[in-house]
């Protein structure tokens, strides 16, 4: 047993994410007690290999129009970069209503953990996918009318108590893929390092445009 437990602190191999961006992320840890540091000093009967393998939840990415796609892309290259796996599909609530509701019923036991539902105009579509999913849902207002966005917005926004929708600014892609990156980093210890060397780099790119500008200011 002691020998268990002094060999078990050296033997622990993570496995990196494998496939094309991350689209199955296979985590395997394995303990194997004794393999190398204990080899020969106890019985193979006690080896006692545990494997451990967690999916990564996929990001439901739903738009009402093929329309909305140039400012939604945005949205599909940042989970992309992030190495989340997602699916990207046209549903409307006005005009698939029943695969819109199937979607998001079904959509936990079909591997996903966030809905992002991008939609102009009369924009239902996020509303009525929250509706029948206990996901976090993130709304994406997108401006494709003559009201600029504001429409979809205020569609988007304006949920009634209990059925809460997380909206982001109109035309918000990036943000609806780092909102949602940020949900799934909550049990994903390395995707949330990703987001944290975001958020560093983020400021460093800050402070460079800071210098630069003291330079241009103390020039004037
Ligand atoms: P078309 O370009 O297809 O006419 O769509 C879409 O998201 C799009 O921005 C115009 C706009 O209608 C929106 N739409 C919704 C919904 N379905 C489509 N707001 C919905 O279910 O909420």
């Amino acid at each position: 047993m002691k020998d268990a437990v002094y060999c078990n602190r050296y033997v622990s191999l993570g496995f990196p994410p494998v496939g094309t961006h991350g689209i199955e992320r296979l985590r395997c840890i394995f303990w194997l007690r004794s393999l190398f540091l204990c080899a020969g000093k106890i019985n193979m009967n006690k080896i006692n290999a545990e494997v451990v393998v967690t999916m990564s939840k996929k990001v439901a990415v739903i738009m009402g129009s093929d329309s909305d796609f140039p400012v939604v892309s945005a949205a599909v290259k940042k989970l992309k970069a992030f190495g989340i796996p997602c699916e990207v599909h046209v549903m409307s609530a006005h005009r698939t209503p029943h695969e819109a509701a199937a979607f998001s019923q079904h959509a936990a036991e079909n591997g996903f953990g966030v809905i992002i539902a991008a939609a102009g105009k009369a924009a239902h579509l996020a509303g009525v996918l929250a509706a029948h999913t206990t996901l976090p849902v993130i709304g994406l207002p997108i401006k494709s009318s003559t009201l600029d966005g504001l429409d979809a917005l205020l569609a988007t926004v304006q949920m009634p108590s209990g059925i809460p929708v997380a909206t982001v600014a109109i035309d918000g892609a990036a943000n609806a893929a780092i909102l949602a990156a940020q949900i799934l980093a909550v049990g994903d210890e390395a995707l949330a390092k990703k987001l944290e060397e975001m958020k560093t780099e983020m400021a460093e790119g800050v402070r460079k445009k800071d210098a630069a500008l003291q330079a241009e200011v103390n020039a004037l």
